[in-house]
């Protein structure tokens, strides 16, 4: 109970944002105190930040120097092809199924900042020719609505992405209402759970999330929890975002392709 309180935004104050109540990207930077200060700091030079939770270690061995560290890299002495790299410092070619998820370049951040019981959506466009591959990413969610839909306060990656509005894409992403990592498949308003894990996940935190997306099946890994699943249902796809009922921002995304 307490917790859910807690998420709700206009009582985010008990644990002092000292900023009057501005989400953290809005204000300067530095001024968050307390949970906020996992990674927060971290914005420059992004790509290598592979490891938020050690923000205090050198940059991460990547032996065949790709961009992925070895301890995330599924072929470490080979260089996997960059499909996409994007640090939302320029509007570039996103296609959003509403005006609430935007990229807002000032901050290089893709973000929601509207709590609405509705979902939204931003990707690439088609890319018919993605099969297997890594997404990496680096999400935070500051805040949840109260809509007593299921799928509220919901936010992540989404792969194998065919089309948005309606919906025929897997997602891998946070629940910070039920405090999971999910896996599913949406087509339509139809939503199937593939994989969910329960997860100690804050609002605020910064999260690294890697989604593999590959013939075979799925592995969503969030914060170091990770969840798989299948379905062959969308052999091939594009990669973009999606939240509900949520506000969340994403400070980079990258795609790899798998090497057989
Ligand atoms: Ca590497
Ligand atoms: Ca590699």
């Amino acid at each position: 109970m307490a917790l859910l309180v807690a998420l709700v935004p206009t009582a985010c104050a008990p644990g002092g944002a000292p900023d009057g109540g501005l989400k953290p990207r809005d204000g300067a930077p530095a001024v968050d105190a307390g949970e906020l200060d996992a990674g927060f700091d971290l914005d420059a030079g992004a790509v290598d930040t592979g490891a938020p939770d050690e923000p205090d270690a050198g940059p991460a061995p990547d032996q065949d120097m790709d961009g992925l560290p070895d301890d995330q890299d599924p072929s470490p002495t080979r260089a996997n092809p960059v499909l996409l790299r994007d640090e939302f410092d320029a509007m570039g070619d996103w296609i959003f199924s509403s005006v609430s998820m935007a990229i807002e370049p000032q901050d290089s951040l893709l973000a929601v900042d509207t709590i609405e019981p509705f979902e939204r959506e931003g990707w690439i466009g088609p890319r018919p020719g993605w099969f297997d591959y890594l997404v990496r990413s680096r999400i935070r969610i500051d805040a949840v609505g109260t809509s007593n839909d299921a799928r509220s306060g919901h936010a992540g990656v989404i792969a194998r992405v065919n089309q948005v509005t309606p919906s025929r894409y897997i997602t891998c992403g946070v629940d910070l209402r039920r405090r999971q990592v999910v896996l599913a498949e949406h087509q339509g308003t139809r939503r199937t759970t593939l994989g969910e894990a329960p997860a100690n996940i804050t609002a605020g935190a910064w999260l690294l999330l890697l989604f593999t997306v590959e013939q075979d099946g799925f592995t969503c890994e969030i914060d170091g929890v990770r969840v798989t699943g299948a379905s062959s249902t969308l052999p091939s796809g594009s990669v973009g975002f999606r939240s509900y009922d949520a506000t969340f921002a994403a400070d980079w995304i990258e795609v790899y392709e798998l090497l057989p």
